[in-house]
């Protein structure tokens, strides 16, 4: 049995369960999927100030599957926030949603665009594009504009989202299109019926790459910067962090 492990970062709990449903949905029936949102944290994740901290409740989810045996973990946030301090604290692999999506992408064709929530979330997306090698694949970046907690509470959300991705593949003319946020992950089927490209969604895209790589037994490189960060002491409202 897998155990695979989905934080989502932020605490809206409606979005938790959503996310849970779409990654359930296609991992193996010998999987288990626990999903969560951390203790402590934002609400939702539209800036840079709110990925900041969403990062020690992630950490915290993290430390804590490691003490209950968890094989890997995603990060069910489209600015994969703290992922590289997560696979410092992490045996298993952990892997954020845009880069699942993004690899992804470029497996099934040779460009593809993103589109997001917030304009403002859009140079997060262009810069983990770079981060990844996919910045020349990544054809645009494009917001709908909705606040991340809208995506389920609006109805209209789901057509003006499906409505912008259509948008996006005729102006940018690229072969796929990824999801910017893990509250569309339930939108991909609708969307890739009116776009007619393959349309990827992280959460699911990083819940089987997840488990692949731990059926594979393959596990996070322990030897350079991925090792366990140097004991030190933290104070504060973070002394619970001290490794
Ligand atoms: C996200 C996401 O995936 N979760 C969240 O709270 N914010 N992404 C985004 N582009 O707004």
């Amino acid at each position: 049995m897998t155990h695979i492990k989905v934080i989502n970062p932020n605490t809206a709990l409606a979005m938790t369960a959503s996310i849970g449903r779409c990654a359930r949905a296609v991992a193996s029936p010998s999987t288990v999927v626990t999903t969560v949102s951390p203790a402590m944290g934002p609400e939702s994740i539209e800036s840079h100030y709110d990925e900041a901290l969403a990062v020690p409740g992630v950490l915290a989810e993290v430390a804590a599957g490691e003490r209950a045996g968890v094989d890997g973990y995603v990060i069910a946030c489209f600015g994969d926030p703290g992922l590289d301090a997560a696979r410092e604290v992490a045996v298993g692999p952990v892997i954020g949603i845009a880069e699942a999506a993004m690899h992804a992408a470029t497996l099934l064709g040779r460009s593809f665009s993103v589109v997001t929530t917030l304009s403002r979330t859009a140079g997060r997306a262009w810069d983990l594009a770079h981060r990844y090698g996919f910045a020349a694949a990544c054809r645009g970046v494009h917001a709908c504009d909705i606040p991340v907690l809208d995506l389920d509470r609006d109805p209209a959300a789901r057509k003006t989202v499906t409505e912008l991705c259509v948008t996006a593949v005729e102006r940018d003319r690229c072969d796929a299109v990824v999801l910017g946020c893990a509250g569309m992950a339930d939108f991909a089927a609708e969307v890739a019926d009116e776009t007619g490209v393959p349309v990827i969604d992280g959460v699911t895209a990083a819940t089987k790459l997840v488990e692949s790589l731990v059926a594979l037994g393959l596990r996070t490189s322990k030897r350079g910067e991925y090792a366990p960060p140097p004991k030190k002491r933290y104070s504060g409202l973070l002394s619970d962090f001290t490794y």
